[in-house]
């Protein structure tokens, strides 16, 4: 595969999409923009609904791949997750197959297998301790759960379409950790932008899941899949471990909240706001 120069971003306007709108362009890419929220200063920006499929189909025309970060990043009622996370998703994977689109970049989640215990065990972790990417799938919401269906979608059109994707399974990306679990599952937004650079660029990648994450020493996942891709991140949450650690103290084992990959999601999961 050529590498990709234009790449169709959905979810542009989200937290993520913005950070990523200023970094991909460094590592050699020209940006579709896509969401269903106007983004300043971006007039060109498509607005579109991942429902509407003729919009899509137009989106992704003459792309040479997409990352897809659209839809509800928090819990919410099973009829809205369904509509955008799974039918949107399955929206966008028939337009790109559609269209000829060679290889989808997506967003999954570490909550797709949030209700897996978190490893115990000094820091930095042996790395037979590290859990695996091919982990059960033990999602913590529907949220969790529509990632989970995202990622047996790639498979399916890797599979039965020859339509590619890398499925990153992503911790928490957001310019600072800011909890003593992000420590352990922290991306910084630059390691986010290597992250997918390699996703994009990787030859031969079928349906490739991996974790999304920094080189953090707290690290409790094995990165091995995604540095196979070329993935060589550069930060680490370790030097906001002191004062996190101060002000939250370390993670409780007899806290549920405390006990699994995903966290707080298991118990009392945020709820999106719109
Ligand atoms: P966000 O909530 O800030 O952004 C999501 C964007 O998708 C919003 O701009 C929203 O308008 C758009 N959107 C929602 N439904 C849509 C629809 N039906 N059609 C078109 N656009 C729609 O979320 P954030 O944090 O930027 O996350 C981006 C993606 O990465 C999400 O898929 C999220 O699940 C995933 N992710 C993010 C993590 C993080 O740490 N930020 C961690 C794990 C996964
Ligand atoms: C996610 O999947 C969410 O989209 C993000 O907002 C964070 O809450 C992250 O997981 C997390 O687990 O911290």
């Amino acid at each position: 595969m050529p590498a990709p120069r234009t790449v169709l971003l959905t979810g542009a306007a989200g937290g993520l999409g913005t950070l990523m709108r200023d970094l991909l362009p460094a590592h050699g890419y020209e940006l579709r923009l896509l969401d269903l929220r106007p983004i300043d200063g971006e007039p060109d920006a498509i607005l579109a609904d991942l429902a509407d499929r003729e919009a899509l189909r137009e989106a992704v025309r003459g792309v040479d791949a997409i990352v897809h970060l659209a839809g509800i990043s928090l819990e919410a009622p099973f009829e809205k997750i369904l509509k955008a996370n799974i039918e949107g998703t399955y929206h966008l994977y028939e337009a790109a197959r559609e269209e000829g689109v060679g290889r989808i970049v997506f967003a999954s989640s570490n909550h797709s297998v949030g209700f897996t215990p978190r490893p115990r065990g000094d820091t930095p972790l042996d790395p037979g301790a590290l859990i695996p990417v091919d982990t059960p799938r033990r999602p913590d919401t529907f949220y969790g759960l529509s990632k989970s269906f995202g990622e047996d979608l790639a498979q399916l059109y890797w599979d039965k379409h020859g339509l590619e994707t890398v499925s990153v399974r992503i911790g928490s990306c957001f310019g600072e950790p800011t909890s003593v679990r992000m420590l352990s599952i922290w991306m910084s937004p630059a390691d986010c932008a290597r992250l997918l650079h390699a996703a994009l660029t990787a030859e031969n990648v079928g349906h490739t899941i991996v974790y999304g994450s920094s080189a953090n020493t707290r690290l409790w996942w094995d990165l091995s899949s995604a540095r196979a891709l070329g993935y060589e991140p550069q930060d680490d949450s370790e030097p906001y471990a002191e004062k996190l650690i101060a002000e939250q103290g370390e993670l409780d084992p007899e806290n549920i909240a405390h006990a699994y990959l995903g966290g707080h999601f298991v118990s009392d999961p945020p709820i999106w706001p719109y």
